[in-house]
């Protein structure tokens, strides 16, 4: 296990504290299932909850940071080098109905450039963190990408657009394109963590489009520092406002870029 840097430790410390509050409201939310009205406005107040205190934990340690977060947007000084860049509860509908996935997100950027990336899994006890240059970790054991080439023995995750969201057939013709050629397709509703189970060798692809920089931003940090391969697809070079992610080791990242593309329509 490599020693965690102090920037790190106070990610983690941060996330677990997040963390804790979510899963004790999480065995709340079991109880609200069968009410009239649901858990709806229970699980905004915990998301909400969860964002305060991770904005005070975040800068109690690094006063000078700005901040991006899920629920609140930009705050902080304009000018900071340094920002976070928060989800503090991806995953949300998966919270909302009882399905024990979701994650807390939570990135460092330094002037464009994402150098740090935490995303814990707090019903599972799974902490994934990754620092630029210092590889990517679970539970303090080194993780990689997987070695998978064939795509016939890949999982592969994926984000299917829901109501509000557009581009429900462009998503039609790549699933199309996609299925038929990979062991399986899973869709489990968590960005973060579908880029910390490909960093993690559990997935062996992950692509979607329409994501926000904080579903990302620490996932991106984990799949490079886990030796994987990101880009938008189509193969820009990948930043956390980027309208569609691919990820993946190298082999499988050109097979399903491939796949893809051919799926887009074609204009003229
Ligand atoms: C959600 C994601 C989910 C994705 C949705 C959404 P939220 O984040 O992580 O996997 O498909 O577009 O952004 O809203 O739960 O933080």
């Amino acid at each position: 296990m490599a020693a965690r840097s102090a920037l790190l430790n106070v990610m983690i410390r941060a996330a677990d504290k997040a963390g804790r509050v979510l899963r004790r409201d999480y065995g709340e939310v079991a109880n609200l299932q069968v009410s009239r009205k649901g858990p709806a406005d229970f699980v905004s107040a915990a998301d909400l909850r969860a964002e305060k205190l991770l904005r005070e934990e975040l800068s109690r340690a690094r006063p000078d940071y700005a901040f991006l977060m899920e629920e609140s947007g930009a705050s902080g000084d304009p000018e900071a080098a340094r920002r976070w860049i928060v989800d503090p509860l991806d995953g949300t509908s998966n919270f909302l109905h009882g399905l024990p996935h979701f994650a807390v997100s939570i990135a460092l950027e330094e002037r464009g450039t994402l150098l740090a990336g935490v995303v814990l899994d707090p019903v599972k006890d799974e902490l994934f963190y990754a620092e630029k240059g210092r590889g990517a970790f679970l539970n303090d054991r080194r993780i990689r990408v997987s070695a998978r080439e064939r795509p016939d023995e890949a999982l592969i995750a994926t984000g299917i657009p829901f109501a509000g969201h557009g581009g429900h057939a462009a998503f039609q013709a790549e699933l199309g394109a996609v299925a038929g050629r990979v062991a399986g397709i899973r869709r489990w509703g968590t960005a973060s963590l579908d880029l910390a189970y490909v960093a993690a060798g559990r997935f062996d692809g992950y692509w979607e489009r329409d994501l926000s920089s904080w579903d990302i931003a620490a996932g991106i940090v984990l799949v490079r520092e886990a030796g994987g391969t990101i880009s938008e697809i189509g193969g820009r070079e990948i930043r956390h406002e980027s309208p569609s992610i691919l990820a993946s080791n190298e082999p499988l990242h050109r097979v399903l870029n491939g796949l893809l593309r051919g799926a887009a329509p074609k204009s003229g």
